[in-house]
């Protein structure tokens, strides 16, 4: 490893150790990297050199900053951390407040300080963020006024976190107060590529969450691989969308990606369906980045918007089924790009153009990352044969400190926990999480394409398929179904959907049971929790 640019080494000391590292690929020439390396300068300072300074670069409610203005802010928050804070490099930051231009400012500051980011989202409650605390050692916050109830509950089971700085408030000791005083410059810490900038947690529908290391080189790379050989954005590109910037693709395709091409982002505080309709009609936005089920809710509202600036949709986060993206193709016109990627790969490394998009099908490896299927024992299977996906690129799982590095790292390669299968044309197909599978009657059935289904029948609104236990049958296939305002979840409907099933794929698929629910379990990140269905309700 690189020469070290950071003090407080707990995190390169708590780096798996390396026979348990995914192997890295650096193949494409926009892989090289120089040793030392801040990726906060990179895409900052360096935005400046480029020319981009007066050009806009973070839009939200009430404020409009160019690049310099983003810079200067950042450069004062990084002053205000080191010079009043008592931040040491190599220390960890915790992040918290809703998406705004501010929140993308401190993310900035702490990197170029040379601290490490680890952004948790606004929903999280005491108890989950003293477990990010705990394991990340945590020392410093900056956090929104309006969050810091449940930051200031967790503080008495975190000793470690003795700074708190909030912002968004106008109290004298608050983050606006300091920064009023502080020049607008901030020589970037002197970091390795190798060095950790951030570590993102995991979403965790299931188990304590994990946190999962990136260096200042990971951030590079994410910009350099999928942005330019799949999203093809440019520099006249207006970005916009709901996932929080604590979650990776938010960070990615709201900040970092636009930021690497001199575009502009809109961070919105609240990006529901209705409101993210309207602000790109607002800000005029070009490239939307959202999870299926938004994209299924917009598409029955278009209408009442102007979407004439929208070009390009990104979707991920969960497998995007075939008719959401005919629905959204017959809404807007336009073709979804859906990329598959975890918090462990940093971002997306399967996806498609607008071009190769086919439904049903997430896409063919991102340039600079390789992928393939493999079976229980790690050969690789037949083209059409289902298996476990695995994937190499020049980012990759390091979890802290953590025993589950053995299961998503095995003989080199990231095993992403997804069940896939190559097709004919060489794309891959989505099945299901390898743990949803079901196995009904002998039969091995993937909840997500009985869900695909399902979505075909226009009195279905969402739907989720799990495995539910049977006396006969072990297991058998349940649907929870969210009908369209003015259906009716009666046994006539039951039949009527099971009928349409059995119609549109293999008969034994079909769900043996249905239930109609007003809503489905989700993350914050808009992930069904699938297991909150399997669990016997109380
Ligand atoms: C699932 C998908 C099918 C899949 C993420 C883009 O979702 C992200 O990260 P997470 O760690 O979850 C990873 C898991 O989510 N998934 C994500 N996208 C798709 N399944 N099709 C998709 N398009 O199970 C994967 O293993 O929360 C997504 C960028 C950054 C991310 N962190």
């Amino acid at each position: 490893m690189e020469r070290s640019g950071l003090t407080d080494t707990f995190a390169r000391d708590h780096l798996p150790p390396p026979e348990q590292w995914p192997e890295l690929l650096f193949e494409l020439p926009e892989l090289q990297f120089a040793p030392r390396l801040n990726c906060a300068a990179e895409l900052l300072d360096r935005a400046i050199e480029r020319g981009w300074g007066d050009r806009a670069c973070v839009l939200g409610d009430g404020v409009h900053w160019s690049y310099s203005q983003l810079l200067a802010q950042a450069n004062r928050i990084a002053r205000v951390l080191v010079e009043d804070m008592g931040l040491v490099s190599g220390n960890r930051v915790l992040l918290r407040g809703a998406n705004s231009p501010m929140l993308a400012a401190c993310w900035f500051g702490v990197v170029k300080a040379g601290g490490i980011a680890v952004g948790t989202m606004p929903l999280l409650r005491a108890r989950e963020l003293t477990t990010i605390v705990q394991k990340a050692r945590i020392s410093h916050a900056l956090c929104d006024a309006r969050l810091a109830g449940e930051l200031d509950a967790a503080r008495a089971d975190c000793p470690t976190l003795t700074q708190v700085m909030r912002f968004n408030d106008r109290a004298p000791g608050a983050l606006e107060a300091c920064l009023a005083g502080k020049p607008a410059d901030f020589e970037a810490v002197d970091t390795a590529l190798d060095d950790v900038c951030l570590i993102a947690f995991t979403s965790g529908t299931t188990g304590q969450p994990k946190g999962t290391m990136h260096f200042h080189r990971d951030v590079m790379a994410a910009c350099a691989c999928w942005p330019p050989h799949v999203l093809r954005a440019t520099a006249d590109d207006r970005f916009i969308g709901s996932p929080p910037l604590a979650f990776t693709f938010g960070l990615g395709g709201l900040l970092l990606f636009p930021l690497s091409i001199g575009a502009s982002t809109v961070l919105l505080e609240k990006a529901t369906p209705d409101v993210l309709l309207a602000a790109i009609a607002r800000w005029r936005a070009s490239v939307c980045f959202t999870a299926p089920t938004s994209y299924r809710a917009m598409a029955a509202q278009v209408g009442t918007h102007d979407l004439s600036s929208l070009r390009k949709c990104v979707s991920a986060g969960e497998a995007l089924p075939a008719a959401t993206r005919t629905l959204w193709k017959q809404a807007s016109g336009i073709e979804m790009i859906d990329g598959i990627g975890s918090t462990e790969l940093l971002h997306i490394f399967i996806s498609a153009t607008e071009e190769q998009a086919r439904g049903g099908a997430t896409g063919v490896p991102v340039p600079g990352y390789r992928a393939c299927v493999l079976d229980e024992q790690g050969r690789e299977v037949p083209r059409g044969v289902v298996g476990r996906l695995a994937v190499k690129g020049p980012t990759g799982c390091r979890y802290l400190a953590d025993d589950r590095q053995g299961h998503y790292v095995r003989d080199g390669w990231n095993l992403t926990g997804d069940a896939y299968r190559i097709g004919d044309d060489g794309q891959f197909e989505y099945q299901a999480r390898t743990d949803d599978m079901i196995i009904s009657g002998g039969y091995n059935i993937a909840g997500p394409e009985v869900e695909a289904a399902l979505l075909l029948h226009p009195a279905v609104a969402e739907c989720a398929v799990v495995g539910a236990s049977d006396e006969q049958r072990g297991m058998i296939v349940k649907a929870f179904v969210v009908l369209k305002t003015g259906q009716r979840g009666d046994d006539t409907l039951v039949k009527t959907l099971q009928d349409f099933v059995k119609q549109t794929i293999a008969p034994y698929k079909y769900p043996r049971a249905i239930e109609f629910r007003n809503e489905l379990p989700r993350t914050e990140t808009g992930k069904l929790q699938r297991y909150r269905l399997r669990e016997p309700r109380h």
